[in-house]
């Protein structure tokens, strides 16, 4: 398969002109505690000029993710350390750039493991703040599940410990959930993939390709810029967007005219519309794994931030270069940001097709049972406020009129029940809905009166509402304790746009 027999090699060796002995730890060299002090110091009057997008080298081979080593020799036990630490890399002519990393490698390492697996993680956090690690979508207890409450202090280390159960083969990720301090750790460059496999999965003879997308801003000596007024508003999205940790890379698509594709967006705030001309799309899975049918005809694949999704590129007919755009999407941002325009996020070049036209897909990839009759419902309200406090002009973002209180539980749920969840949108820009512990199953949409039932059972753990829009989805917590729902759009679940549920 593609990303398992090209040789392993990470951003840094793939830009191969840049010198590897620049790649040092920035906590090694004295650098003080304070981050505040630190990212406001040189900067502190008036808006960062940015680095044009230019800056950034663009058209390097794809590179494949690196992977995080499993150093169990256990069967069925993957044991492994990441440590998040600031790393300088020079990215960009003009200055290097201090990103704050898993393992120094941008994005963080892949975690691949099968179903049944018991995962051990040992977490060092060497960063200038507290830190956690949300195993985003993923099945795990809520003490596991890297909580704000459970803060690993600077210098500090704990374990990660969960066994994935059947049936949570799917694509998902890992980043950071401090209490505050979430979307500042992830736009530093902290985010990492993770797939559980199948040991039955249909599509174990395609080739595979690993897309995971993030953004970086960067200001024109290099440095991470701070987040602008706008940035707070609409969520942030650097000028530079990357898959796999390069610019514009160039994708050689697989001979044999067919790939499995798993697409991740891990940006803090940017939509990614894509689409791909000319190419056959089938969508196979989303979040949390493989539908039950294949959907065949996709000519454009939205994906929110933090949503993941696989699927089916089948070859154009023609040979040539094309490339996978992500459009515009209008989420009704607010602030006076420079209009959106289309971006490339990829190059793919497409040999010649193969004499035979692709095979027919399975038709049937896995039964996803119905959760069933609800037993209890909860209702979430998203809303945006104008504030005027300290005399700054800033918005706060709103679950059922509240912001978010880490010492508040907004819900109780019982362990094992099933319940609707409503998710009412009344602001005025879109917001991806997201909750910790469990997948979930969209049951219908509504949309100025108008009810829409999702068109097929998929297990998510993001759903994004427009504005205006109500989601109502079924879903069931199976361990104890407290667990988060927020937006995905890291500034604004920063700025309260989170709530808690006591799972009992
Ligand atoms: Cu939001």
């Amino acid at each position: 398969m593609t990303n398992h027999t090209t040789p392993r090699r990470t951003f840094l060796t793939a830009l191969g002109s840049l010198p590897l002995l620049a790649l040092r730890p920035a906590w090694a060299q004295g650098m003080g505690h304070d981050m505040h002090a630190m990212s406001a110091a040189p900067k502190a009057a008036g808006p960062v000029a940015l680095a044009p997008v230019s800056a950034l080298p663009a058209g390097a081979p794809l590179v494949s993710l690196q992977k995080l080593a499993n150093t169990s020799s256990t069967p069925g036990t993957f044991r492994a350390t990441l440590t998040a630490a600031p790393v300088t890399l020079p990215l960009i002519a003009a200055g290097p750039t201090e990103l704050w990393a898993y393992n120094a490698s941008l994005p963080g390492p892949l975690i691949e493991v099968f179903e049944g697996d018991t995962v051990e993680i040992t977490f060092v956090n060497n960063l200038p703040q507290p830190s956690t690690i949300h195993w985003h979508g993923l099945p795990v207890p809520s003490e596991q599940d890297g909580n704000p409450q459970d803060a690993v202090a600077p210098g500090a280390r704990r374990a990660y410990t969960f066994t994935l159960p059947p049936g949570s083969a799917g694509t998902y990720w890992y980043h950071p959930h401090p209490h505050g301090m979430t979307a500042e750790q992830v736009y530093r460059g902290l985010a990492g993939t993770f797939i559980v496999r199948a040991k039955d999965d249909p599509f174990a003879a395609v080739p595979e390709r690993l897309l995971a997308c993030s953004d970086l801003k960067l200001a024109d000596d290099g440095s991470i810029a701070p987040s602008d007024a706008n940035d707070e508003m609409d969520g942030r999205e650097g000028q530079f967007a990357l898959v796999n940790g390069q610019r514009q890379p160039v994708l050689r698509f697989d001979a044999s005219g067919r790939e499995r594709w798993r697409i991740w967006n891990a940006n803090s705030a940017r939509y990614l519309r894509l689409s791909l001309p000319g190419a056959t799309l089938t969508l196979v899975g989303t979040d949390g794994g493989l539908l039950e049918q294949p959907v065949p005809g996709l000519t454009e694949l939205l994906l929110a931030p933090a949503q993941r999704a696989e699927v089916i590129v089948d070859a154009p007919t023609k040979a040539g270069r094309v490339a996978l755009v992500a459009g515009v999407y209008a989420r009704g941002k607010m602030g006076d940001a420079r209009p959106d325009q289309p971006i490339t996020l990829l190059q793919v070049d497409f040999a010649a097709p193969p004499a035979q036209p692709p095979t027919a897909l399975p038709a049937k990839l896995r039964a996803i049972a119905d959760l069933g009759a609800p037993q209890a419902t909860k209702r979430v309200v998203f809303s945006e406020k104008m504030s005027m406090a300290g005399g700054v002009h800033s918005m706060k973002f709103l679950v059922n009129r509240k912001q978010f209180d880490m010492a508040r539980m907004d819900f109780t749920s019982r362990a094992g029940e099933v319940e609707l969840w409503e998710i009412v949108n009344e602001s005025d820009m879109d917001h991806p809905f997201h909750i910790h512990g469990t997948q979930f199953q969209v049951t219908e949409s509504e949309m100025d009166g108008k009810v829409t039932p999702a068109p097929y059972r998929a297990w998510r753990d993001i759903v994004n509402l427009k504005s205006g829009e109500t989601v109502r989805i079924k879903l069931m917590q199976r361990f104890k304790g407290p667990r988060m729902f927020h937006c995905h759009i890291l500034e604004h679940e920063n700025a309260g746009m989170m709530g808690q549920v006591m799972v009992i």
